[in-house]
């Protein structure tokens, strides 16, 4: 029997898996499946299995606090259980899962139907890398009958930007796809700027695709409105206490395969836009500005400070 854990955490670290959705979407899943095979005896064999497997799936991508927080929420249930018989414990991770996995897809309903509003007639939304928020949102407003059109980047260096363009494509929405570098060029033509996020930390920055913070500063100078779609619990609590979040770099190979001797080749897979240039997150909670992100987590997720 394949190793639900190691196998889920594989998918991750290669981008079978790729967005930050799809990435606790399958981490909430790998431990449901573990939970349902275990061969623990007792409640603490269970809960060491657990944070075991919350360590191999986190480690799989650092900059993913929306796993992070996932799987702590999971296990938390299990911790605060007074349950000792291993069976009803496995019960309550398979719960907590489809529960966390039923709050994620009322989320996205949300805030497809919110960030919807912004979306009107005739104009032109710019948007980069592939979130599968960002796309759902898009195509909910398209089911509306909105007659909008899309750029998007191809995003440089493993062109998710493709996947963004397909799935638009294939839906009926007039998507044009450009290089990373002409976002200045067309920016002038847009009206809005609606990127996904992988991180939110506590002064309200957020954290997506490499190339995310440049797009912000291009809307700023073209005073462009740009705007983040984001589930709250993309929330990094570690920042609240000064950790900065991790940014992972990933392998050159994605850059050049046969680079010449002694080249530097740097591949951060995800840059830091600053709250002062996004116009608002759009969430759950509805349109929040970057610099409430604390407030609201402490009144909708008061237990991620704990
Ligand atoms: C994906 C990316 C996405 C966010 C949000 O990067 O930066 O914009 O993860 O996606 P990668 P979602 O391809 O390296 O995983 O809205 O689906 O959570």
């Amino acid at each position: 029997m394949q190793d639900p854990v190691q196998t889920t955490a594989e998918n991750i670290r290669k981008l079978k898996i790729q967005g930050a959705r799809n990435i606790a979407i399958a981490a909430a899943k790998a431990i449901e499946t573990l939970a349902r095979q275990t061969k623990a005896q007792d409640r603490k064999a269970f809960a060491k299995e657990l944070s075991e497997a919350k360590r191999v799936l986190s480690a799989a991508r650092e900059t993913e606090p929306l796993m992070r927080n996932a799987l702590r929420w999971i296990i938390n249930q299990v911790e605060n259980s007074k349950q000792i018989r291993v069976k009803a414990l496995t019960k309550l991770v398979s719960e907590s899962s489809r529960q966390f996995l039923t709050d994620l897809e009322r989320s996205m309903e949300k805030i497809a139907k919110i960030g919807g509003k912004r979306i009107t007639d005739a104009s032109t939304i710019l948007t980069h890398c592939h979130s599968s928020t960002v796309t759902y949102l898009l195509r909910k407003a398209k089911q509306e009958e909105k007659a909008f059109n899309v750029i998007c980047t191809e995003t440089r260096p493993l062109f998710q930007g493709r996947l963004t363009a397909k799935e638009l494509t294939e839906s009926g929405i007039p998507t044009t796809l450009i290089v990373d570098s002409a976002a200045r060029c067309f920016m002038n033509a847009v009206d809005l700027v609606i990127v996904g996020a992988d991180a939110i930390t506590s002064e309200g920055n957020v954290i997506n695709k490499i190339g995310t913070s440049t797009i912000a500063l291009v809307a700023n100078e073209a005073r462009t409105p740009f705007y983040v779609v984001s589930e709250l619990l993309k929330f990094d609590p570690a920042t609240v206490s000064g950790d900065y979040e991790k940014i992972e770099e990933r392998s050159p190979d994605e850059i050049w395969k046969k680079p010449p001797k002694n080249l530097t080749i740097r591949n951060p897979a995800f840059d830091v836009t600053r709250r002062n240039f996004i116009h608002g997150i759009i969430c759950e909670e509805g349109i929040i500005s970057p610099q409430s992100i604390t407030a609201v987590m402490h009144r909708k997720h008061p237990w991620i400070f704990q």
